[in-house]
């Protein structure tokens, strides 16, 4: 018997901007002037924040920090996509899309420094709390989809995930159930290369990570990810067909990690700085800044204006951030269980008691009321 060819698949990938921020006229792009400027903004705005989070981590003033930079354009822009009711559910590299979904970046320095009270989304917000462990999320994520669909609601969910965390089963359980039930969810692969110190080649066999859909039936797309106008109009399509029940996506969006995994790491003992140099070339920032300049969106003077509200913007969160004061230790407990475990409420009543006999040795010690529910 002659083998035959019972299943093909071909993944395709998209550009539009190139490095020189010249746009590919065939793919037009239904974006207005206002959301590019929007986009490009935010995109400013969120790597000097990330400049001066790092500044506050080295002077002692901020906990482990995970930079974005020089993934602005797929970290930002996926939100845009969406309406406020639909779910977005990010990783711990995550302050960029929480940023676009009108977060308060106090809130994101308020969470690494290891205060809960940074937990705090936009009233209306559908958004889904930083993923410390690496692949959970991602069926949380069908969950919320399949939710939304068994409800006939309108939402959908939109699941960022890294390339190291694709080699997890969590990956696989989501990406069948979400092809299986055809749920309205899109799997955002943030594919910067690394893993902490694993190499995107050395992680897995497959060519690409947007082929790994098509063995779920699910609709795959390789994006360049620090190009802005592909992601927008990759991540749009993936939200049309998700709202008109056409099923899931999975967007590789290929960018790179400009900075270390984190302030804990130190990339230069495992990557080489000639490596780091041609993905700078690379850019998202300065080739939307080019494709704006080219349209006459931008120039100099707005840069400058930018910049300079920008730092003020980002001062006065820094400020608002650290008049917080210190929060009550007994909020860690808080809002965790709908009833909570015997050995969580001793050790709650251990801490408590603790705290009272801390507070009679040292009258000073004043602490704000307990927050969140225990139950
Ligand atoms: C379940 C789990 N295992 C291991 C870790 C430790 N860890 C933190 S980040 C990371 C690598 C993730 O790489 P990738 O998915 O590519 O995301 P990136 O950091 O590049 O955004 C690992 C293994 C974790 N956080 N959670
Ligand atoms: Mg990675």
């Amino acid at each position: 018997m002659p083998l035959s060819t019972i299943s093909e698949s071909k993944t395709q990938r998209l550009e539009i901007l190139g490095p020189d921020g010249k746009a590919d006229p065939s793919i037009p792009v239904d974006i207005s002037e206002s959301e590019l400027l929007d986009i490009y903004r935010k995109m400013v705005e969120m790597r000097l924040f990330d400049e001066r989070a790092i500044k506050l981590q080295r002077q002692g003033r901020l906990g482990t920090y995970p930079q974005i930079l020089g993934q602005e354009a797929s970290q930002i822009v996926p939100p845009l996509c969406l309406k406020p009711s639909d779910w977005m559910v990010p990783t711990y590299r995550g302050q960029g899309a929480y940023y676009a979904r009108g977060m308060q970046l106090r809130y994101s320095l308020l969470y690494w420094a290891g205060d809960d009270r940074g937990v705090h989304f936009p009233e209306g917000n559908k958004d889904m709390i930083f993923s410390i462990p690496v692949g959970t999320h991602l069926t949380q994520a069908a969950g919320l989809a399949w939710a939304a669909k068994l409800k006939k609601e309108d939402s959908i969910a939109l699941a960022y995930v890294g390339d190291g965390s694709t080699s997890k089963g969590d990956f696989h359980e989501a990406l069948t159930f979400a092809g299986q039930f055809r749920l309205p969810v899109i799997y955002l692969i943030e594919n910067n290369h690394w893993a902490i110190s694993v190499p995107r080649k050395k992680q897995s066999a497959s060519t690409t990570l947007a082929e790994k859909a098509s063995g779920y039936g699910i609709f795959g797309l390789q994006v360049d990810g620090n190009d802005a106008l592909a992601v927008y109009q990759a991540v749009g399509s993936a939200v049309a067909r998700a709202r008109l029940g056409l099923g899931p996506s999975v967007l590789e969006c290929e960018t790179y990690r400009l900075g270390h995994h984190t302030t804990a790491d130190d990339a230069t003992r495992y990557r080489s700085a000639q490596e780091v140099e041609a993905w700078k070339k690379k850019d998202p920032i300065t080739r939307l800044r080019k494709y704006l300049e080219s349209r006459k969106l931008w120039n100099a003077q707005e840069e400058s204006k930018l910049k300079t509200e920008s730092e003020a913007m980002i001062q006065a969160e820094i400020d608002a951030y650290e008049s917080f004061g210190a929060p009550n230790p007994l909020n860690m407990f808080s809002d965790n269980y709908a009833s909570a475990p015997w050995h969580l409420i001793e050790q709650r009543a251990q801490l408590e008691k603790l705290l009272k006999a801390r507070k009679s040795q040292h009258e000073a010690l004043e602490l704000p009321p307990v927050e969140g529910r225990f139950p």
